[in-house]
């Protein structure tokens, strides 16, 4: 393997939403010289958060991608967002990671988002580093920050700097292996002081405890400190390596993103600490072919393969592929084959992604993270690989969408551009899902809170000039019955010449919830001809499309054919149809017809604190509490929430926690409304009918 590869990182940044991710790229890539001037968030003038959805917010909406070289490494950043509206992209993105540094706010602490994408990190088993940042803020709290830390990471943070000075005070950091002290100017650059007198003793306490931790990486190295022997500091930064590539522990470093304290040591244990594509080994594959597992080694001489992490619809440009190349090398320009489209496709420039710019990129070897325009069938998860040497990598799928909402184009005659403009969409974001809804007529947009739906449609309207309307969708209701009726459903009709006549007896009676409709022939001594029964079950079938309280689909009924009569010549499957659907309104009626709605499976992750709220939230929403379990220090409540009070949850539940909260949600079964409340619903939809 060539000495290049060992000099790539490619590091993802993770953190909950403000945490400082992109402050932090920004400041790398000015200290890197990449940048010429240090952005600021508030400012909008970044390189990693550009889009114009992400200026109007302040907040990534998307990962981010940039280059920069340091000690002649060349280190690849994905800024990812932290918003839990944009985690798909988040989690997507970070599987071309080879390690991750995890911002830790040393004012907000550490919020449930910064929680689960540490878990991301854990299920691509990558190596993490940690930055405790915002350290120059009022509130600003080292210890607790890391105590905190220390509490809830697994592997278990090891701290390698203490924190000089605090809040607005603070101007730099003491590196604890080397007992260096370096205080920084305005600018990020760093000269070396003594370590403050009032710093030396507790200095010399942590140093002791990070030999330690640091050792446990090592058997050797823990027997020869145990034995008292000195270590030196290449064998301590050996074990710093090691332990963190193997998930022992993660080394945690601190300073402060926009006053650029601290910035350079993070970049130097990037380099020394997180792992190289040639580090991670042989990637997993599976054969097209035979179904069976293959590996790839991070080898330029290899046939080429890579995954597809990211995709940019743009109504121009058209589409932009963001891929990592796992084995062999890629030209300027050529074809490779798309494993899971099983097709071919021409690429006529690579690219590099800087910020919000593209650059030629001369090639791309075994973790190259580049870019190719126009792909015609490739998306997000897809493999690229050698048409000689097929591969097919599995990636994460999108996450699971958790609200819903009516999409309707503005203006009039817009729908069609509404809906394939938003089939590009998608494209970008496999997290959003468009749906026709056939019990309310709907199409409904879904997507992971409200945040990002609302995203999406602006998108539209930027991109593809073309404004839609979002309303909370209509509940699919539908009816049901509860008792079991015989009735006659007769149609008889003498208009001059010839006549109509179907006579159909039917029982009806209710089936278990989920089963849906059952039809039984029961008919003896051919008291009505074989050719009609169908048709008395087509109208039965049609009239159910349209129950008898409020026009919702009926369901969970079993009709039994059971007696009727026929005419010699008036008889027709017309007229059995009509009786049928005679017969099915007559039974509805008498069988105590109830409505049914959706109830939802619900998980909400939540810390403590807000416990208390979400249980009585909950119980307002006509919640069923299933269970309740600890994991960490948060609390899992596990309910069922009818539909019909859920639609608004994603921002209510994030009000309620201050964005501490999560949820995810699925579709149960459907359970009858309660009268009173049914009630209201019939008499609602039967008022805007009329
Ligand atoms: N005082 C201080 N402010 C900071 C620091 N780092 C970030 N900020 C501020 O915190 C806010 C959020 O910073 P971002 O860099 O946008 O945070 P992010 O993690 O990228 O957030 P998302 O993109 O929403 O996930 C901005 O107003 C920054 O100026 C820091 O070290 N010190
Ligand atoms: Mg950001």
């Amino acid at each position: 393997m060539s000495e290049k590869i060992e000099r790539i990182r490619n590091l993802a940044l993770v953190a909950h939403s403000g945490a400082g991710k992109t402050s932090l790229a920004e400041a790398m890539l000015y200290d890197s010289g990449t940048t010429k001037r240090l952005g600021r968030v508030e400012d909008g003038n970044t390189a990693m958060d550009f889009e114009p959805e992400e200026l109007r917010r302040t907040s990534s909406i998307s990962s981010g991608f940039h280059q920069y070289e340091w000690k002649k490494h060349t280190n690849s950043i994905i800024d990812t967002p932290g918003d839990q509206n944009f985690f798909s992209d988040t989690r997507s993105c970070l599987q071309a990671a080879d390690g991750v540094v995890v911002v830790v706010d040393a004012v907000d602490g550490i919020k449930v988002q910064t929680e689960q994408a540490w878990d991301f990190a854990a299920e691509f088993n990558q190596p993490c580093v940690i930055f405790i940042n915002k350290l120059d803020r009022e509130r600003a709290d080292f210890s607790r920050t890391f105590q905190e830390a220390v509490e809830i990471f697994k592997p278990k943070p090891i701290i390698l700097q203490l924190p000089i000075g605090t809040e607005a005070e603070f101007r730099g950091v003491v590196d604890l292996i080397s007992g260096q002290a370096f205080e920084y100017d305005e600018n990020g650059k760093a000269k070396k002081i003594e370590v403050p007198a009032d710093m030396k003793e507790a200095v010399e306490n942590e140093k002791e405890n990070l030999i330690e931790n640091i050792a446990e990486a090592d058997d050797e190295l823990v027997e020869r400190y145990l034995e008292g022997e000195v270590l030196t500091e290449q064998e301590l930064a050996a074990a710093l390596r090691k332990g963190t590539l193997g998930r022992i522990f993660v080394p945690a470093v601190c300073g402060s993103a926009t006053r650029n304290i601290g910035i350079d040591l993070l970049m130097d244990l990037i380099v020394d600490a997180l792992p190289s594509p040639a580090d991670q080994g042989a990637k997993i594959g599976i054969d097209p072919a035979t179904g069976k597992e293959l590996e790839r080694l991070p080898d330029p001489e290899a046939p080429f393969s890579g995954f597809v992490v990211k995709t940019l619809a743009d109504p121009y440009a058209g589409r932009l592929t963001f891929f990592k190349v796992v084995s062999g090398t890629l030209g300027t320009d050529g074809t490779f084959y798309n494993a899971n489209k099983e097709t071919k496709e021409r690429f006529n420039q690579l690219l590099t992604i800087t910020g919000k710019e593209q650059k030629p990129a001369s090639g791309a070897g075994p973790g190259a993270i580049v870019a190719v325009a126009k792909l015609k069938e490739t998306v997000t998860g897809d493999t690229l690989c050698d048409d000689a040497a097929k591969i097919v990598y599995q990636c994460v799928d999108p996450l699971p969408s958790l609200i819903s909402f009516a999409i309707e184009a503005k203006s009039k005659g817009d729908e069609d551009k509404i809906f394939s403009s938003l089939s590009k969409l998608l494209e970008e974001d496999p997290s959003l899902k468009l749906d026709r809804i056939s019990e309310t007529k709907e199409i409904l947009l879904s997507g992971l809170g409200q945040i990002h739906v609302e995203t999406a449609i602006e998108k539209l309207k930027r991109k593809f000039n073309v404004e839609a309307l979002l309303k909370t969708p209509k509940v699919p209701y539908r009816e049901t019955i509860k008792k079991k009726v015989r009735v006659q459903g007769k149609h008889k009709k003498q208009t001059g010449g010839h006549g109509q006549y179907g006579d159909c007896w039917i029982q009806m009676e209710p089936l278990p919830r989920g089963q849906g409709f059952e039809f039984v022939d029961a008919i003896v001594g051919g008291v009505i001809p074989k050719t009609y029964i169908p048709a008395v079950e087509k109208g039965i079938v049609e009239a159910s499309q349209k129950g008898v309280l409020a026009g919702f689909t009926c369901v969970d009924f079993k009709a039994t054919l059971d007696y009727g009569s026929f005419h010699a010549v008036d008889s027709s499957e017309m007229a059995f149809k009509v009786a049928g659907s005679l017969a099915f309104k007559k039974a509805c009626e008498e069988a105590q017809p109830a409505l049914l709605e959706p109830i939802m499976s619900v998980t909400i992750t939540t810390p403590e604190d807000f416990m208390g709220d979400i249980m009585g939230d909950l119980n307002s929403r006509r919640g069923k509490v299933l269970g309740m379990d600890t994991a960490g220090r948060n609390q899992i409540i596990k309910a069922q929430v009818p539909l019909a009070e859920f639609q608004t949850y994603a921002p209510d539940l994030r009000s309620m926690t201050g964005g501490r909260g999560m949820y995810s949600m699925e579709f149960s079964h459907y359970d009858e409304v309660p009268s009173q409340i049914a009630e209201k619903i019939v008499e609602e939809v039967n008022k805007n009918k009329a």
